[in-house]
């Protein structure tokens, strides 16, 4: 084992070696073959600026699933995500080249998907979201630290992205004009979820703010939701920010980063599947959330496309995970292509939302 890993296991005590594992844009992640499995993650402090803050959150909001997820009778070692203490009791290590790290337990028998092969995975995915925001509803927001500050305010992004055209860092913008005029053509649309929130007439909730599909772990027997995971970013939110980033990611015919776009467009079978078990879950949401339904997957989506744009453009130094030059630039292409396939389907979206709520 590379001595630097023998190094931070042993503050956890755990003496084996770890192998890279998963697919997830921001941390490294490993995992360490034992009885039972651990995941270690190093945590991407270029991303999350404050570590401790980051773990004090997940500290704060694992313990209190915990005990909620007893108190109903689940299995609290697999409905949350459960971290492994240091030998000094911390829920972090800071290796001495200045990096953090932090071991979870390995949720076994269950999986996370990269793509979505059958609409049922949406339907529980979205059932394991929406009891992941319930069990939530009452956790003291005041004490979640903003991890990624503004992370899903949509009119700051937009101006993070207008930032990122003006400076040009990497001499690309002449390579995605037309992209840059997609952007540049919805700026009106950036204001609405932010606006709603600020004066009211949303409520702010306790939100996961990652929502993808590969941030859930579904059982590999049964299928169902076992265990939402990837809590850096939990923080005070719009339930609107929840669901439709992850429809967003699972409602797409295909990969974030599928080059041919031919093969790309948003599937309304996933739409429906994904939206039922969310509201299932979430009787409770208002009907001014649930006629925003349909606008949230668009605006979530054409955020995270101007997020790999803008990076595109900022020369690759947030999503630093590129396979290739324009890995960002055929990231955001999906994400439009998807934009422009929501905003024809809108109207068959609000009916199927309707339909579902019966309100
Ligand atoms: P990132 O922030 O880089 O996306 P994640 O926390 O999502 O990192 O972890 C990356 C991947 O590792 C996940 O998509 C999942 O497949 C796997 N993973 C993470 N934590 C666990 C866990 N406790 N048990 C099983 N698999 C996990
Ligand atoms: C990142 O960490 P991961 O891979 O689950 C990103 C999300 C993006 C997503 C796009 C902290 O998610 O906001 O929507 O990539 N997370 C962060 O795939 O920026
Ligand atoms: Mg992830």
């Amino acid at each position: 084992m590379e001595k630097k890993f023998a190094d931070i296991l042993q503050h956890f005590d755990i003496a084996l070696d770890p192998s890279v594992y998963g697919n997830g844009h921001i941390n490294d992640t490993y995992i360490v073959h034992a009885q039972p499995d651990y995941i270690l993650q190093r945590i991407n402090k270029k991303v999350f600026t404050d570590p401790p803050a980051v773990m004090e959150n997940i500290k704060g909001v694992t313990e209190f699933l915990r005990k909620k997820i007893e108190a109903e009778g689940g299995d609290p070692d697999r409905e949350t995500l459960n971290l492994i203490p240091t030998v000094d009791g911390a829920s972090y290590y800071r290796h001495t080249d200045g990096e953090y790290y932090r071991v979870y337990k390995f949720v076994e028998g269950a999986k996370s998907y990269d793509i979505v092969e059958d609409p049922s995975q949406l339907y529980h995915a979205a059932k394991a979201f929406g009891r992941f925001q319930n069990m939530l509803a009452d956790y003291p927001a005041e004490k979640l630290h903003e991890t990624i500050v503004d992370f899903h305010n949509t009119r700051v992004r937009y101006e993070q992205f207008k930032d990122a055209l003006n400076r040009d860092a990497s001499g690309r913008a002449d390579t995605c004009r037309p992209e840059i005029d997609f952007v540049l053509a919805r700026e009106k649309d950036a204001g609405v979820i932010v606006d709603a929130l600020a004066d009211g007439s949303i409520p702010l909730r306790v939100t996961h703010n990652d929502t993808k599909l590969n941030n859930v772990l579904l059982d590999e027997k049964t299928g169902e939701g076992v265990c939402v995971i990837d809590l850096d970013t939990v923080m005070p939110g719009s339930l609107l920010y929840d669901y439709g980033d992850a429809l967003r990611f699972g409602g797409s015919s295909g990969a974030e980063d599928e080059r041919d776009l031919d093969k790309i467009w948003f599937d309304t079978e996933k739409f429906t599947a994904f939206t039922k078990g969310f509201i299932e879950e979430l009787p409770s949401i208002t009907d001014r959330e649930l006629r925003l339904l349909p606008f949230s997957v668009k605006l979530m989506t054409l955020e995270c496309g101007s997020r790999f744009l803008a990076d595109y453009l900022n020369g690759d130094v947030y999503f630093i995970k590129t396979h290739y030059p324009e890995h960002n630039l055929v990231r955001a292409r999906t994400q439009f292509k998807l934009v422009k396939e929501i905003e024809d389907k809108m109207d068959e979206l609000n009916a199927i939302v309707s339909e579902i709520a019966g309100r």
